[in-house]
């Protein structure tokens, strides 16, 4: 097929937001004129005159009536095409592009300036507690490159979105991704919960003072991690569980129903684990809305791309739109609006849709004349759009998960969501920053020592205020307590309740039972000699489960509706409480 033609059935896709059907003929309107090479002939004698007014009269019913009028619309065309006899092709996907176009983008609400410093020196704190500790001890270990590519999904959720557990509220919860734990721990080291010299200890948790561990374990830190997420794969399935055991505890009436949510941050790679994706289709048919999940979508695993020939973010996205899920992607950064809004024939999102993630992850390790070139270059069109842009600009293309206003406009749209679970799929790149130590390249998930160059070009980047002799020590870096930074980061946190991740243990406990309640068991034991039955022990525990069932001081199980009188002796907290005891907590009635 000649390339003009191919172009225009192209174009003709992203109209109709589907993949054309292989079998679909293309009549070439020959009489089209192809003024400068750039006008070309479309199939079946449509005409750009007639595509633009078709595209037209969506953009004034959507500016009249909003998207949810546009959809219905749609919708009843789709039907209406199919009624007619059009067999259209099935698909998924949606064009790579932004879920939430730029016009539909809240305000930003936070000081983004003062954000995008914090979040620097939380960059820079990750990336020196692994130089450090694999200098100290060679081969130590840890990953500089996932937190690197994932900050801003983290410190847009910690500034804006993580609440804490507090006395009048249960609290969000985050299962972090475990290979991102260094960024978790510099955070917590500016906030002042995690001293200079555990960072120093990462991973020699026995060393004297104390360390931390690789990943996320409770095990080994028990007041800060909640859950273990390494390996792989275990968040994404207990997030889930999570999720819907928290619908049961309400649906019940065992705990207030609230607004809080479950989040699970994991890595694309991670996605193919089997646990992952293995219990989607349960969160929506549970239609678990308490549920987003977060996929930092660099394309890279362990020493090479997800998918080299394919595209990660279009299969993930078919994957959880087929399960009923809401799907949010976020791959582009604001620096592309403009571009976007100067294409009025949907040209540079077609051209968005046609490269395979190994082509992109060459374009992130190139030059911009490079991208200009080889992702521009493609149509005489693009080329124009990006015009006046110099190469240096066309480097530097911000992608969606690096863009906080994109990220906070994707996560307000997931906790507002309502009948579905979310997942945002946001596109970064590994080892962000790192340059050529890393930036993107292939090698960057096992980086873990820098050159004095390149810990000088990721300070200056990041706007780190060290000198170049002091930095390539690769010290640890708090501003002072009473930095505009730390107070910001601070007060942040305060709205939100309090500090994430923090453990705190609260089980309702139970008195011990005086050794009378079980004399005749024990008595009859005894008569069996040296080596009683089994049944003893159960018998024991049968008594425990009756004296807990009628309430003596301990918590009432549900069943015990029919002696509410026993959740006034209750110790337990009030959100503990079912819904019905609560309002005859201080009565004697029987509901
Ligand atoms: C079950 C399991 N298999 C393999 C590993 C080893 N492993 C550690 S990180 C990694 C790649 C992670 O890739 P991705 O999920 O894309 O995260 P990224 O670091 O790129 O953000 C692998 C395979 C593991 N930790 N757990």
């Amino acid at each position: 097929m000649p390339q003009a033609n191919r172009m225009n059935r192209d174009q003709s896709d992203v109209m109709n937001n589907e993949t054309t059907a292989e079998n679909n003929e293309i009549a070439v309107n020959s009489s089209a004129a192809t003024d400068n090479g750039t006008h070309i002939p479309v199939p079946h004698g449509l005409d750009d005159l007639e595509v633009q007014e078709w595209l037209e009269s969506l953009d004034s019913l959507l500016e009249s009536s909003g998207p949810e009028v546009a959809t219905e619309i749609l919708e009843r065309l789709r039907a209406h095409a199919t009624v007619s006899g059009i067999d259209l092709p099935f698909t998924a996907n949606t064009p790579y592009a932004n879920t939430i176009p730029n016009r539909l983008e809240p305000l930003f609400p936070g000081d983004q300036e003062l954000e995008r410093r914090i979040k620097s020196l939380i960059r820079w704190n990750a990336l020196a507690m692994v130089v450090r500790a694999n200098r100290v001890e060679h081969n130590i270990g840890g990953h500089i490159s996932t937190y690197a590519s994932a900050a801003t999904l983290y410190e847009v959720g910690f500034n804006h979105f993580f609440r804490a557990r507090t006395p009048e509220f249960e609290g969000d919860t985050v299962y972090f991704q475990g290979h991102a734990a260094p960024g978790i721990y510099a955070r917590a080291f500016l906030e002042g919960r995690i001293s200079a010299q555990k960072l120093e200890n990462f991973r020699r948790e026995l060393k004297p003072g104390g360390g931390l561990s690789s990943y996320p374990h409770p095990w080994l830190m028990p007041d800060f991690w909640e859950f273990p997420t390494v390996s792989m794969g275990l968040s994404p399935l207990m997030a889930i569980y999570q999720a819907r055991f928290s619908r049961y505890l309400e649906d019940r009436g065992l705990k207030p129903a609230t607004d809080a949510k479950i989040w699970a941050f994991l890595g694309d790679g991670e996605t193919d684990e089997p646990e992952s994706l293995g219990a989607i289709t349960l969160a929506s048919r549970e239609k678990l809305d308490n549920l987003v999940f977060v996929v930092n979508c660099n394309l890279q695993r362990l020493d090479g791309p997800v998918r080299g020939n394919g595209q990660i973010i279009q299969e993930l996205e078919s994957a959880f739109r087929g399960a009923g899920w809401n799907v949010i992607k976020v791959l582009w950064g604001s620096e592309w609006d403009p571009i976007l809004e100067r294409d009025t024939e949907g040209l540079l999102v077609k051209r968005m849709g046609e490269l395979v993630d190994g082509e992109y992850q060459k374009l992130v390790v190139e030059s911009g004349a490079y991208v200009r070139q080889h992702f521009f270059g493609s149509d005489p069109r693009l080329l124009q759009l990006v015009e006046p842009l110099p190469d240096e600009a066309l480097r530097r293309l911000r992608l969606g998960g690096h863009d906080p206003r994109k990220v906070y406009a994707a996560y307000k749209a997931a906790v507002e969501h309502k009948g579905r679970p979310t997942v945002i799929l946001a596109r970064t790149i590994k080892g962000y920053g790192l340059g050529e130590a890393g930036e993107g390249k292939n090698v960057t998930h096992q980086q873990k020592k820098l050159n004095e160059e390149e810990l000088q070009v990721f300070r200056s980047r990041f706007g780190i205020p060290l000198n170049d002799q002091d930095c390539v020590e690769v010290p640890f870096y708090r501003p002072a307590e009473d930095s505009i930074e730390i107070q910001y980061l601070r007060a942040r946190r305060e709205a939100l309740g309090g500090y994430v991740p923090k453990r705190s243990v609260r089980v309702a406990t139970f008195g011990c039972r005086p050794r009378r309640t079980f004399q005749g068991i024990l008595r009859m034991a005894a008569r069996a000699g040296k080596s009683p039955p089994p049944w003893p022990t159960s018998a024991c525990c049968a008594k425990c489960f009756v004296i807990r069932k009628s309430a003596s001081s301990s918590c009432p199980s549900f069943r015990t509706r029919r002696a509410p009188s026993a959740w006034n002796r209750c110790s337990a907290p009030p959100e503990f409480i079912p819904a019905w005891a609560r309002n005859i907590n201080r009565s004697t009635s029987t509901p």
